[in-house]
């Protein structure tokens, strides 16, 4: 921070200080859990109002952005009491190249009080109004957590859970055949669907469901207790563990006897936008590979610790998918000509093997997976279903003390924050004050915002430094509108949340509002269907309609870091 913006900044929070001292002392005025934002929009001037539309918790930085070329004076009145408690003015505006436009912020941060506040500027009618509020996230957690629920294959919704988007069952997998070996036929129920799709891969199962066991380990006092309406409410186990069981016990069935585990279990072509229990095609074990193996090596040996009553099934068969892979270091997966669906396709197997012997080794103390990781282990990166190097970092440096030696681990901390102090600088540098970088805008680009969320999470919880829980709820800002698009991406949150997702059963049921709690895709510049995008920009290229699969479908590896970047909000703040 340059001195000049120090002392304004300074200033600001000074004049809100003694501003909402008085708020206080006249106004009274309470929390409000329920009342939503409206974002006004009269556009005669030009300047855009992006901010997060879900609510700010009272500690969190408050930064709001305007797409403008100028510095404008702003006001913050709070609406119940309507007196003003804040004045200020943006700061200098910038260029984000990523949308090509200059953007300044608004910093309301020193508002901590809790209740609904409108920000109006100087010369432009444009306003917006926000919410402060100690419970913001709780409900849009547990939303984005039971989205999984409704992605359950083989299982029918019932309307005590599911309300409007009840269905029947769908996809029992209980005759699925071997591709290219029709006498062998076999069962492989329950899972979660990947995404819009009905298909089901351990690829991107794996990583999905490692990061929701993460979030249990992570935040395992407040899982013990929250439950969010599902079949398995009443039973003694957290909500979050049963709904990892549907899935860990459809994962268990994709492994075969030797071993190796099928890479995924699909039709041979996408569906049409039909409801599950109407999608009747036969469906198939599709391929083995390195990658496979792995991916299911690292979550069953993770399993294997959140559940010890399971006997050891979990940790049996992540050291024999294990071995498997020791045998077979090298085998990757492609589609065969006549399979289309995702491939899910990965030619590096290094950052694998460094996570699944990383969970393997605090899952079994044995130092064979030790003398792996030393040999493998790379410079992390954000999470993502080709790249799992950043996950061996979180377990080691979350779960690893017993197994690693201290100075070793000093070391994995020292890189893994330089990683961490990378998104910082993106973030200070960027005109809207987020962690994201011009390679982070690729298909799912908000799978990897939530993503750098997780990693700057970790980095809070490993040094309890405010700026990294700060920057990561700014990324949580962007998701909920603090971004060029105006859309807040999560479905049925926000002013303007998508309606139009690709997502099936959203398509085809008869509701007129989208499955909750999902998040949408997000811009990118890659643009692989055939909609029709309102810019070619990579931050503003997105666009809410069931035809864009490349920005606006859903996928449960992007729901799983939300997931995570939510309970940390809640838990870390
Ligand atoms: O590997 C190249 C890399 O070398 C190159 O630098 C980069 C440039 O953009 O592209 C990389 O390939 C990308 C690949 O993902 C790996 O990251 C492709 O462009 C990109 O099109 C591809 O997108 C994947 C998409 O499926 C298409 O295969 C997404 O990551 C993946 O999330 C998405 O997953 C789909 C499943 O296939 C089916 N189910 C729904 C799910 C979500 O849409
Ligand atoms: O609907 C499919 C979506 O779930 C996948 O992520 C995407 C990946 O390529 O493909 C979609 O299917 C489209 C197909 O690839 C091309 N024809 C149009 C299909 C969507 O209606």
């Amino acid at each position: 921070m340059t001195k000049e913006k120090w002392v304004f900044s300074k200033q600001v929070r000074w004049l809100a200080f003694s501003i909402t001292t008085v708020v206080l002392l006249s106004s009274g005025c309470s929390e409000n859990k329920t009342q939503t934002p409206s974002l006004s929009t009269a556009a005669n001037k030009g300047v855009a109002i992006h901010t997060n539309q879900i609510g700010f918790l009272p500690s969190q930085d408050k930064e709001i952005v305007i797409s403008t070329t100028n510095i404008h004076d702003f006001e913050i009145t709070h609406i119940g009491t309507q007196k003003v408690v804040l004045q200020g003015k943006s700061n200098q505006p910038t260029i984000w190249t990523l949308t090509g436009e200059s953007a300044a912020i608004i910093d309301v941060s020193a508002i901590t009080e809790p209740g609904t506040y409108r920000l109006t500027l100087s010369d432009t009618s444009e306003n917006a109004s926000f919410t402060v509020n100690s419970n913001a996230y709780g409900d849009v957690h547990d939303a984005a957590i039971k989205a999984y629920y409704f992605n359950r294959a083989g299982i029918p919704l019932d309307p005590a859970y599911a309300g409007v988007w009840q269905r029947p069952e769908g996809h029992m997998d209980n005759h699925v055949m071997v591709l290219n070996n029709s006498s062998d036929i076999r069962a492989s129920s329950k899972g979660w669907y990947d995404a819009g799709d009905y298909n089901k891969y351990i690829v991107n199962s794996g990583i999905s469901t490692y990061t929701l066991l993460r979030a249990f380990i992570d935040f395992k006092g407040f899982y013990a207790e929250r439950r969010w309406n599902i079949p398995e409410s009443t039973n003694n186990r957290p909500d979050m563990l049963d709904e990892i069981l549907w899935n860990l016990d459809w994962m268990l069935t994709m492994q075969d006897s030797d071993g190796s585990v099928f890479h995924k279990l699909t039709t041979l072509n996408f569906v049409q936008d039909i409801m599950p229990h109407e999608a009747k095609e036969q469906r198939y074990f599709v391929g083995k590979g390195t990658a496979a193996a792995l991916n299911f090596a690292a979550v069953m040996a993770t399993a294997a610790r959140v559940f010890p009553e399971s006997e050891n099934t979990y940790q049996h068969a992540a050291e024999r998918a294990w071995r498997w892979a020791l045998e077979h270091p090298n085998m990757s997966y492609k589609n065969a000509e006549n399979v289309r669906t995702g491939e899910y396709g990965d030619s590096d197997f290094l950052d694998e093997f460094t996570w699944a012997a990383s969970e393997l080794l605090v899952t079994t103390g044995k130092t064979e997976y030790l003398d792996v990781i030393n040999k493998y282990i790379d410079v992390p990166s954000t999470p993502s279903w080709a790249n799992t190097m950043g996950l061996a970092y979180l377990t080691l440096l979350k779960e690893g003390s017993h197994h690693v030696p201290a100075d070793t681990l000093d070391n994995f901390q020292q890189t893994f924050l330089s990683y961490a102090n990378g998104l910082l600088e993106t973030d200070a540098n960027s005109a809207f004050h987020v962690a994201m970088r011009e390679k982070d805008f690729v298909w799912g680009s908000n799978g990897v915002a939530m993503n750098h969320a997780m990693i700057l999470a970790t980095a809070y919880s490993l040094t309890h430094d405010d700026k990294y829980r700060q920057s990561m709820s700014h990324l949580v800002d962007y998701v909920f509108g603090k971004n060029p698009t105006g859309y807040s991406f999560i479905t049925g949150f926000g002013n303007k949340p998508p309606r139009f997702i690709h997502h099936r059963q959203s398509q085809a049921d008869t509701i007129a509002d989208p499955v909750p709690g999902f998040i949408a895709g997000g811009p990118h510049g890659g643009q692989q269907d055939d909609c029709q995008y309102p810019s070619n920009l990579p931050a503003k290229s997105y666009v809410d309609d069931w035809c864009s699969y490349a920005s606006n479908e859903v996928a449960i590896n992007w729901n799983a870091p939300l997931v995570y970047a939510l309970a940390a909000m809640i838990n870390l703040f």
